[in-house]
């Protein structure tokens, strides 16, 4: 990318005019330091990838708001409710996640929209990546038989997340017998609820693209697709079928 048009990517957002002429520096550097998480049994999983690695597509400032800050918010609340209610990081996730009812009622809503929020972006880190390949093997069979194969699966997924009202997620579900649906959820909901996997999905509220994207969703949208890491998603499916998968 030619230094005229990063500076056009970045220009547009205010605050970062500044540094527009090197974004690439700063962002590589390590923002203030973030308030020091409380201890808990939840933790915001290592990215395994650099903020700046999905550039142009995901801006370094969003990625790192978006992991040490938003995502930081939910594990921290869902530890402040762990300390009371300690059963809640007894079973996996996917369980808690799955059987709400259990989750005792006046922390029932917090626990939905935290173990949620924490769920949806455990995911979203995971499947996407620097160098993310094509679908292949036993995916690629799935998107053809259940999505109409990949560029419709594509633009199917951008008219779902365009679709969301407000702040949510639009997914591709995964159930346990392999079969593939383009599903929007609202707020911090998770295809665990519903006893589904997400194979993939992508985060719609405004703080996963405003810096860089302002209200252009669909734009995002269609960057994004440049970030997923199929071999990761290659993975998640095999797990899915098998009924081992966790995030
Ligand atoms: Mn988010």
């Amino acid at each position: 990318m030619s230094p005229i048009s990063r500076r056009d990517l970045f220009g547009a957002a205010a605050g970062f005019a500044a540094v527009a002429a090197t974004p690439r520096l700063v962002f590589a550097q390590a923002a203030p330091a973030a308030p020091a998480a409380p201890a808990g049994p939840f933790k915001v999983p290592a990215l395994g990838y650099a903020f700046n690695a999905l550039e142009p597509h995901i801006d370094a400032g969003t990625m790192e708001i978006h992991n040490t800050r938003h995502h930081q918010a939910f594990v921290t609340n869902l530890n402040n409710f762990a300390k009371d209610n300690p059963q809640i990081a007894d079973k996996p996730v996917a369980e808690v996640l799955g059987n709400l009812n259990a989750v005792p009622e006046a922390i029932r809503t917090g626990v939905r929209n935290s173990m949620g929020g924490h769920a949806n972006h455990a995911m979203f880190w995971e499947i996407m990546g620097p160098s993310g390949g094509q679908p292949a093997s036993d995916v690629l069979e799935a998107i053809n038989r259940d999505l109409g194969g990949v560029d419709k699966m594509k633009s199917d997924f951008n008219a779902a997340g365009l679709r969301v009202f407000g702040s949510g997620w639009v997914f591709i579900t995964v159930a346990r017998d392999g079969k593939l649906a383009i599903e929007m959820r609202p707020g911090q909901d998770n295809p665990m609820m519903d006893g589904k996997r997400a194979l993939l999905g992508n985060d719609v509220w405004e703080h996963a693209y405003y810096l860089n994207y302002q209200n252009r969703r669909g734009d995002y949208l269609t960057a994004w697709w440049n970030t997923v890491n199929w071999t990761r998603i290659t993975e998640r499916y095999a797990a899915a079928k098998a009924g081992t998968l966790s995030t």
